[in-house]
């Protein structure tokens, strides 16, 4: 008797044969943080138009944010998978150098 792996076919010498089984793990996509920090020259009102514009948030949403960028030094904004964070990122790292703001935005691993 040889212990066979579920995924294996067992073998063929004639006596019984025992199944192991393995749980099959799923693993959940790792999350990223998307960061906003804060400069002194980029106009608060420019910030708070950025997160309306790219996370949905309502103007008064969008102001708290941007107030606690701007007192704290950073604030998360989102969490998102890898490829909507970098997305984000990508935009409002465009849209700032577009209007020579230099707001910075960045992601980390949560
Ligand atoms: N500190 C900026 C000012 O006083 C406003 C600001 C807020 C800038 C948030 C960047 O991510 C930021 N004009």
């Amino acid at each position: 008797m040889v212990p066979f792996h579920m995924s294996d076919k067992h073998d063929d010498d004639g006596d019984a044969d025992v199944a192991v089984k393995t749980r099959a793990r799923t693993k959940r996509p790792p999350l990223y943080k998307v960061l906003l920090l804060n400069d002194d020259y980029t106009p608060m009102e420019f910030v708070v138009h950025i997160l309306e514009r790219f996370f949905g948030m309502t103007h008064s949403q969008s102001f708290e944010i941007m107030l606690t960028v701007h007192k704290k030094g950073v604030a998360v904004v989102g969490v998102f998978s890898h490829e909507i964070a970098e997305t984000k990122v990508t935009q409002v790292m465009d849209f700032a150098r577009r209007h020579q703001h230099p707001l910075q935005c960045t992601m980390e691993k949560e």
